[in-house]
């Protein structure tokens, strides 16, 4: 029904290809592995693919086809916050912790993409609510 497709297409937030490494896994401090990552944000869960070979626009209408996740993060109770020096020397850099004590680094060259990625992780936490 058309209204189910309408649906559907207001729950993908937003999708694209950026740089991402996981530095923390519940706690415990990782060695930083940077890669580039066809990335979707679609209903409170911000999901990493492997990598960016199966992005495509056709993807984008068709997130089921697309590899396994990497990771996925759920949204509720996280933070997203910009990146300190001493995170990165990278430029653009977001810092994203989970309620349950996981952090990744994402990152984009492009100033103006990075910031439309922080306006969107943003809004949909603040959807979910803390609770
Ligand atoms: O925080 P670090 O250790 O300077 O992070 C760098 C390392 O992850 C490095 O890999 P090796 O540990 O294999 O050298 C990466 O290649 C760098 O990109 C990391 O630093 P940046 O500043 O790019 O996040």
């Amino acid at each position: 029904a058309p209204g189910h497709r309408e649906e559907k297409v207001k729950s993908l937030e937003k999708a694209g290809v950026l740089n991402r490494t996981k530095t923390v896994d519940r706690g415990k401090r990782l060695r930083k592995n940077w890669s580039s990552s066809w990335t979707v944000l679609e209903g409170g869960i911000l999901t990493f693919f492997k990598d960016s070979k199966h992005s495509s626009a056709g993807a984008l209408r068709h997130p089921a086809t697309l590899t396994t996740p990497e990771h996925t993060v759920e949204l509720r109770g996280a933070t997203v916050t910009w990146a300190s020096k001493d995170k990165s020397s990278k430029k653009n850099v977001l810092e994203l912790k989970t309620r349950e004590g996981s952090e990744f680094l994402i990152q984009h060259d492009s100033e103006q993409i990075i910031v439309t990625w922080q306006k969107a992780i943003v809004d949909s936490i603040g959807r979910l609510g803390a609770d």
